[in-house]
């Protein structure tokens, strides 16, 4: 009984924090507001970032991530090599049971390449986040200033 107590606090402190994201799989959600950057007119490539919770006993895996907003999308990380920044596209993305895995301006990212147009200012669009055991998670993104997060 205890147990079963625990995991159902777990389950309703997971929804709680994640009301923008759905899942098939409600052990692997959306923490907080998903976001990426405004784009210059020109600009081909924009990024994303969000946190991926996983309430899970067993990990989960990011296999892809698809949306309107750009030609494709990947995931990527980005790493100091001899003083400067490189990016690295990865074919997946595991979030570790019971743990969650970060993207920020600084690490693992989504990058959106070829955008369909320029991302403007409070502007929210929809990213899908496909995952290895056939789940997906729909997240809604905001586009905010480059440098800041939403409130
Ligand atoms: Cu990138």
């Amino acid at each position: 009984m205890k147990a079963l107590t625990t995991f159902g606090v777990a389950a309703i402190m997971v929804i709680g924090a994640s009301s923008l994201a759905w899942s098939a799989d409600t052990h692997v959600t959306v923490d907080g507001q998903a976001y990426a950057f405004q784009t210059a007119p020109q600009q081909r490539n924009g990024a994303a970032f969000l946190t991926i919770n996983n309430a899970d006993t067993q990990e989960h895996i990011l296999d892809s991530v698809s949306g309107d907003v750009a030609g494709h999308i990947e995931i990527h990380s980005m790493s100091m090599d001899g003083g400067k920044m490189e990016m690295r596209k990865l074919d997946s993305l595991p979030v570790p049971a019971q743990s969650h895995v970060a993207l920020t301006p600084s690490g693992y990212h989504l990058m959106l390449i070829d955008l369909n147009a320029p991302l403007t200012l409070d502007q929210d669009f929809p990213l899908s986040l496909h995952f290895k055991d056939g789940s997906v998670i729909e997240t809604s993104v905001r586009v905010v200033k480059p440098g800041t997060k939403p409130e």
